[in-house]
């Protein structure tokens, strides 16, 4: 397969002056005529003229009107054309029901819908399918579904049929369609200038009461951009379609959003506070994209991140306005850490924008998205809150309508500041995530941090020159009294010392508070220091990460050496849990431990190699001696978060519920589950029982709820979801992988719907001591998934293959038995090009 590189861009040859489509809906035979105008590119060097089509028939084609006979390949086809605009024409049939790829035109529940970021739309009809061609589209469908929906305003309806036009020029990847037995859940907006404007959000018949908090959190999202950014909405019309079989979470399609079921349907009943949560934040994020992503786009994908990194930082503002800002915080690094880092520091490592790609869907990662956003953070940080809305206003006014790159975006920064970001550019196009070690000294009054910065090599990388670093510090006297406020050091040396003058004694340092850098910190401290951040910091996140450091430390050494759980910790957290001056939800995000695949990863950073077993039995232990230790406080904690107003997903609630859960995890290792049975039995919403059941599988008490829990919901796809990931995610180690093969012997195991194969095989890739068992059991039986899903459906198969890139971590034995794995899958013969980039990428 070619790899494709960013330093081989070329404009379009032919540019699109319309697009007239009329789809012949038929399950297995649609017929898809197009007339596209095209006119040559001014700023093209040839006229060669190829468009891509995949798994299509050409029935035939026409230029100007009389008919031509191109040359056809598997990836599309070739043309002689005329030297000045014509007419291109063609009628084709694909075959959605075939289609369980889920990418082009494909049923799901008897529907058909369409997905076709990055570049499906070429399953569709023969097009020039790259973002940097942009169109205004006319679309007319026919096949007397009760419902028709695309892109833009509707036009003319009548029997069998629905015409729709946006005026908005896009790209064909924001082009969708949907069909079927649908029903809407309806709202209303009126816009900043007072248009109004008509929502809907669709659903299977059924599903309607599961649509009331995704139309409340997309009005929020429509107002915020209001008033936050000054961005209105653009059409009479904004529909939200809910699709079951969906690769991943939503699709930001022009007025049409498409929707995995899983990230818009809720109802307290079913959806857990972290659902509605997710859910808050997609909707957002997707409307988001109308500005970030469709008024101005990506040139091509290489610059996804200028879409992505700035849509996911929107909607994480959106949600620190909406519910807490620290609380956001701290969940967004606990998962760039998790995925990010993660990534960056083994063989999948990429730049945020990368240079080159065999298949661009394997780039949709958390470099782009979450490290993309935190740049935009850094960025703002770096030009100030004034400098950045002045950019932010004219981004928008002078690119609207283009298709952008990152050397556009930051030349608006360098615009309106007068300052040169060349080096600010690195993060861009380095991969990898620096170490920051810091150490300080103090003498008469002045106070010298000094900070040294280093980031390891990375696939293809070796040199990695120094970058700008935020560094917000704040400095506490030994009372505990904030005795400098945060500042911002800005790191451009490879090694730099800044001053901090006036100080009647020696502070103590909150470093890179706000996580105000995408780097790993590194100082020699003590555990007393740690506690006493713990204590006294004034920057939220930061206070959360002395604790979790606290717990780390301590988890290392009952690893590395057999120690006991340290009592400072244990002492340190009780009191953090019982200060009712902190938020409940800060307390539950306080109360939780760093995740197994964290402290991995942290072994593995000192030079040592991690044992997964070790790692979960340390954790186990931890837990154990921490509800003995806490024992009291947790009843306490227990009793005084019980929610009696009636159910709301808002963040007080929802605090208030995840201090009180992780409480009674705490009492179910006292009381043997008597607690949480009586919640399970009590509960009247999914976060409860949710919560309840987990606590109940942790004692080796779940099997008469987990029934119970089946009878009630069989007939919800997505808490059936809920009921398969629970049951691997709480094995035991060493039953973990028996527990997900068993589940996919089960009658509601299909892996044509992601959603339930990642509820199945992905928990058990998410459950480190299980997956990562001694016997190899859990590789094998995802490489056997992996191999049986790859035919069906490359896009998940290859995403679920990162479960194997912390591979060189692990011991020979370890390491032996996952490389057999990977060469297993890697020597399928058919294997689709996704996934073999990415057991390549992983391999290498
Ligand atoms: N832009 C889509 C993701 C498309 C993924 C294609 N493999 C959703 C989003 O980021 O909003
Ligand atoms: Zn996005």
């Amino acid at each position: 397969p070619q790899t494709i590189h960013l330093a081989d861009y070329t404009p379009p040859n032919w540019l699109v002056t319309g697009v007239h489509l009329t789809f012949r809906l038929d399950p297995t035979r649609t017929r898809v005529l197009s007339r596209i105008g095209f006119a040559p590119n001014p700023d093209a060097k040839s006229r060669e003229f190829k468009l891509d089509g995949e798994k299509m028939t050409l029935i035939r084609a026409k230029i100007d009107g009389t008919e031509v006979t191109p040359h056809v390949t598997e990836t599309g086809l070739t043309c002689d054309v005329p030297d000045g605009p014509f007419t291109w024409e063609a009628e084709v049939e694909i075959n959605p029901s075939a289609n369980t790829a889920l990418e082009g035109l494909y049923m799901s529940s008897g529907m058909y819908c369409t997905q076709c970021e990055a570049e499906g739309f070429r399953k569709i009809t023969y097009y020039p399918d790259r973002p940097d061609v942009m169109a205004v589209f006319d679309v007319r469908i026919e096949g007397g579904e009760p419902v028709m929906l695309s892109n833009g305003n509707p036009g003319k309806m009548g029997d069998g049929f629905a015409e729709w036009h946006d005026p908005w020029p896009k790209p064909a990847y924001l082009f969708a369609l949907v069909a079927g037995r649908l029903v809407a859940h309806p709202g209303t907006f009126t816009t900043m200038s007072g248009r109004d404007v008509d929502l809907n959000i669709w659903v299977r018949p059924g599903d309607e009461g599961k649509c009331a908090f995704g139309m409340e959190a997309l009005k929020a999202s429509m107002r915020w951009d209001e008033e936050k950014y000054r961005r209105e909405y653009d059409l009479d019309l904004f529909n939200i379609v809910a699709v079951d079989d969906f690769n991943m979470g939503a699709m930001e399609n022009k007025g049409l959003n498409i929707f995995n079921s899983s990230c818009v349907l809720a109802s307290p009943e079913t959806s857990t506070d972290a659902n509605f949560e997710r859910i808050e934040a997609i909707i957002a994020h997707e409307y988001f994209h109308n500005w970030t992503g469709n008024r101005i786009t990506c040139r091509d994908w290489f610059q996804l991140c200028l879409k992505e990194g700035l849509t996911v930082f929107r909607d994480a503002q959106f949600t620190s306005d909406l519910r807490s800002a620290p609380v956001k915080r701290i969940e967004d690094v606990i998962t760039l850490r998790a995925r990010q880092f993660r990534e960056d520091n083994g063989p999948l490592a990429h730049p945020v924008r990368p240079s080159s790609f065999v298949e661009i869907n394997n780039f949709y990662t958390a470099t782009v998205y979450e490290k993309g956003a935190e740049l935009i953070g850094m960025l703002k940080t770096l030009v100030g809150d004034e400098a950045w809305s002045k950019a932010l206003a004219l981004y928008f006014d002078r690119h609207d309508g283009q298709a952008c790159t990152i050397e556009d975006w930051l030349r608006v920064f360098e615009d309106v500041t007068g300052r040169d970001l060349a080096q600010f550019k690195r993060w861009y196009e380095d991969a990898g995530t620096p170490r920051l070690s810091v150490t300080d000294s103090y003498k008469d009054g002045i106070y010298t941090l000094h900070f040294r910065q280093e980031t390891p090599p990375t696939p293809g990388q070796s040199e990695k020159p120094p970058r700008v670093i935020p560094i917000k510090v704040g400095l506490l006297g030994q009372d505990g009294k904030e005795v400098a406020e945060t500042r911002v050091l800005e790191m451009t040396e490879a090694e730099q010392s800044f001053e901090f003058t006036g100080l009647a004694a020696q502070p103590v340092p909150s470093i890179l508070r706000d996580f105000s850098a995408p780097v790993i910190l590194q100082r020699e401290t003590t555990n007393a220091e740690r506690a006493f951040l713990l204590a006294h910091d004034t920057d939220p996140f930061n206070k959360w990460e002395a604790g979790r450091a606290l717990a780390r430390e301590g988890l290392l050494a009952m690893i590395r050496s057999d120690a006991a759980p340290d009592a400072a910790y244990l002492e340190a957290s009780a009191t953090m849990a019982r200060d009712e001056s902190l938020d409940p939800a800060f307390r539950a995000l306080a109360l939780g431990l760093p995740s197994q695949d964290d402290l991995a990863q942290a072994i593995h950073d000192a030079g040592g190699t991690p044992d997964p077993q070790a790692i979960w039995d340390a954790l186990e232990a931890l837990k154990d001696a921490r509800a003995e230790a806490m024992e009291d406080t947790a009843r306490g904690l227990y009793d005084a978060h019980q929610v009696t107003a009636p159910y709301a997903p808002d963040a007080a609630q929802s605090g208030a519920r995840a201090l009180a859960n992780a409480a009674l995890a705490m009492i179910t290792r006292r009381d043997g589950g008597a607690a949480a049975q009586a919640q399970y039995d009590a509960a009247g919403n999914m976060t409860q029982q949710l919560a309840a059941l987990a606590c109940l599988l942790q004692a080796g008490k779940g099997d008469l709820a987990l029934g119970r829990f089946y009878d009630q919901w069989q007939d919800d796809r997505l808490v059936i979801d809920k009921w398969f990931s629970l049951q691997v995610g709480y094995a035991a180690p060493e039953d973990a992988a028996e527990v997900a093969e068993r589940l996919t012997q089960h009658p509601d195991f299909t892996m044509k719907n992601p959603n339930r194969f990642r509820a199945t095989l992905g928990a058990l890739a998410g459950s480190p001591a299980g997956f990562h068992h001694a016997s190899g059991k859990g590789y094998a039986l995802l490489a056997d998934w992996l191999i049986k899903l790859d035919p069906l459906n490359p896009q998940t198969t290859a995403r679920m293959c990162s479960a194997f890139e912390t591979w060189r971590r692990y011991d020979a034995d370890r390491q032996k038995l996952i490389e057999a794995q990977l060469r297993r899958i890697a020597g399928q013969e058919g294997l689709s090009r996704d996934t073999a980039e990415m057991v390549g990428r992983i391999l290498a």
